[in-house]
């Protein structure tokens, strides 16, 4: 297994449309064993295969073992491979985050229950109901397959001051990195 590099905002692999998977063979499990790894190390809740780099129809998620520093809490561990959403219903708001964009929280409202028909990692069909978080990761890293952002569901004004924030943190980044440098 392997640790993948995280790609960043506004890397444009992050506005693609991924491609379905049309055979769960080796390869796509390997791919999904080092996301399952990279999702743990970042650590996050979910990751989706355009985050590091593959424009493949791929996400995992594990809302258990999110911030739990250092604890061995119980995972709830979920392969999805070309997921889709065949049922939603009602509306909740929940402040998301994305590993792609680090440092930007936002409000974002999405379905509160959702009905997901996908792959698992043996290729095998199957579907799952999911209501809050799960629901709430699922929409977001399934906007993610479609090249879509938690960004583009806030409005224009709250859009443009997040991008704004994220740019000044990258930049103040930047600049520690080279004070490091210097030292
Ligand atoms: O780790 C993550 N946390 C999170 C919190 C609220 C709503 C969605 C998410 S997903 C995010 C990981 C990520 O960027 N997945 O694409
Ligand atoms: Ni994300």
């Amino acid at each position: 297994m392997a640790i993948l590099d995280i790609v960043f905002f506004p890397d444009p692999v992050l506005q693609k449309v991924c491609e379905p998977v049309d055979e769960v063979d080796d390869s796509i499990r390997q791919l999904v064993d080092d996301m399952v790894e990279t999702m743990y190390d970042a650590p996050g809740i979910g990751l989706a295969a355009p985050q590091v780099g593959v424009t493949k129809r791929i996400t995992v998620i594990d809302i258990q073992r999110s911030d739990e520093e250092g604890e061995e809490v119980q995972s709830d561990l979920h392969v999805f491979i070309n997921p889709e959403i065949i049922e939603r219903e009602g509306q909740i708001t929940w402040e998301e985050g994305c590993l792609s964009i680090p440092g930007v929280y936002e409000k974002v409202k999405r379905a509160e229950r959702v009905v997901v028909r996908a792959l698992d990692r043996d290729g095998e069909p199957f579907e799952i109901e999911a209501e809050e978080l799960l629901a709430v990761a699922l929409q977001h890293e399934i906007d993610h397959l479609d090249g879509v952002l938690f960004l583009e569901h806030l409005s224009h004004l709250k859009r443009r001051l997040a991008i704004k924030k994220y740019k000044k943190l990258l930049a103040k980044a930047a600049e520690e990195d080279e004070d490091e440098d210097a030292q």
